[in-house]
């Protein structure tokens, strides 16, 4: 397999040397985040007044975490740490779970932020012939104007349509011949119930990759939309705080996200106790931005649960990989006291071949208990007349859930394309349970 890099030097580096690159550039956001009244109290409660007072990477654990709150509590410039002036970019978080918060770059924290992107996309096999097709929305959200910048840099043709306008998106991948598009999971299934609709087949489309992140999905939807497409598709991870997509992005291996160990620490706690868990554990996600000057953050936490892969990649590069997200510390529900993530349901339907592309998860109350409803669409070929065999998918279907989550779901059929559709992040579940 053909291995590319961006910035061969940083992508290989050893350990030693990444970890020494690592606490230099701590060391510089400390400096900045000194300048910060949120950050000079906390710092000066751990012990450190100056960037040289932490020497070794260990040391970061001395500072206290970063969590949203404390962004929402010092909105909008507690956590500025250079003039206004300096500031040439804000972006705003999606507001997934609350009051939206902001994020300041300088043109130098721009141009680190779009050099991460540009080699990401180098990463996954892409080159200055595609044509890359934005379908995310552009404005505060970064995965827009984020990505636009990574593939101008690459060189790339940039199509900058943005979210929406199905009709429009085909029509466009069509004239241009559009090789890569990055999109939602959710919203590349939708495109492709409609297909049919504008007398286009997906092998009519010249399409190669997708970059594919924002929102949760699983290893079994990717597959479905390799197939589907006839594609590779690449996972991006990336958080508005973290400055957005360039987190973490799969290489042409697709063995899980390298994390671009050289911008950002990670690491993995215990969601409950604040405990570093080990190499290979499953936790919530921990980061410190070491690119961003105009707004540090530091042990931020995501509140996303992943765990690390450390054994060696064959593309050579020596970053770390991610794991796909397997949920949010806070998108768990708790169905009659069993809990559940959003993801291990989607992960099941997904991988059964009468499923169609978009499913529902809605939860609502029956007495004292709580029943849980899944509704997915299925391909219109199923819908032959023969009631028998509807009547025997949704058993196969409830089956295989109640296998993995051990609770009995109520499972409904839907015609293709009838489910609701979401341009940008999807929002599978509708929880309208009592509220005791
Ligand atoms: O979603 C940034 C982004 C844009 C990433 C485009 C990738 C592609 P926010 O709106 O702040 O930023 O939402 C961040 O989305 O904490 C995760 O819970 C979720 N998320 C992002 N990427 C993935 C992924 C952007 N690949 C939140 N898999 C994060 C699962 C993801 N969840």
């Amino acid at each position: 397999m053909e291995v590319n890099f961006w910035n061969p030097e940083v992508e290989t580096m050893e350990r030693s040397q990444l970890e020494a690159l690592q606490l230099k550039r701590l060391q510089a956001v400390i400096g900045y985040a000194l300048k910060t009244p949120f950050y000079q109290k906390r710092l000066s409660r751990a012990g450190i007044s100056r960037p040289e007072d932490v020497r070794s990477l260990q040391e970061l654990q001395k500072i206290p975490f970063t969590v949203k709150d404390d962004l929402r509590q010092n909105f909008p410039a507690g956590l500025l740490a250079v003039d206004m002036e300096e500031v040439v970019r804000i972006h705003s978080s999606s507001g997934t779970t609350g009051v939206p918060t902001v994020i300041y770059l300088t043109a130098e924290d721009l141009n680190s932020w779009t050099d991460l992107l540009a080699r990401s996309i180098i990463t996954t096999g892409c080159c200055r012939k595609d044509i890359f097709q934005n379908m995310m929305s552009y404005g505060l959200f970064t995965g827009g104007l984020g990505l636009h910048y990574g593939a101008e840099r690459v060189g790339m043709t940039v199509i900058p349509v943005g979210g929406g306008n199905t009709q429009r998106q085909v029509q466009l991948m069509r004239d241009f011949k559009t090789t890569v598009v990055h999109v939602t999971p959710s919203y590349l299934l939708h495109i492709h119930t409609r297909l049919a609709e504008f007398g286009v087949k997906a092998s009519d489309l010249h399409l190669r990759r997708a970059f594919l992140g924002a929102e949760p999905y699983s290893e079994n939807t990717r597959l479905k939309l390799q197939e589907l497409y006839g594609i590779d598709a690449y996972n991006s991870y990336g958080l508005s705080e973290m400055n957005g997509p360039s987190v973490a992005f799969e290489c042409v291996y697709k063995k899980d996200m390298h994390l671009w160990e050289d911008a950002y620490i990670v690491e993995i706690i215990d969601p409950a106790t604040g405990q570093i868990l080990p190499d290979g554990q499953k936790g919530e996600v921990v980061l410190t931005n070491l690119v961003r000057h105009a707004m540090p953050l530091m042990r931020y936490r995501t509140r996303d649960l992943a765990f690390l892969h450390t054994e060696p990649c064959p593309c050579g590069r020596t970053h770390r990989r991610l794991s796909r997200i397997q949920g949010r510390t806070d998108d768990m529900l708790i169905i009659n006291g069993v809990n559940v993530f959003p993801s291990q349901i989607e992960e099941v339907i997904m991988a059964i071949p009468e499923v169609g592309t978009n499913y529902m998860i809605h939860l609502t109350s029956a007495g004292a208990l709580d029943k849980l409803i899944v509704k997915v669409e299925i391909y219109s070929k199923m819908f032959t007349g023969d009631l028998n065999s509807l009547d025997a998918l949704k058993g196969k279907i409830r089956d295989r859930l109640r296998a993995s989550i051990t609770i009995n779901p109520h499972i409904e059929l839907h015609e293709p394309g009838s489910l609701p559709v979401f341009e940008g992040k999807a929002k599978h579940v509708v929880d309208n349970r009592e509220k005791l």
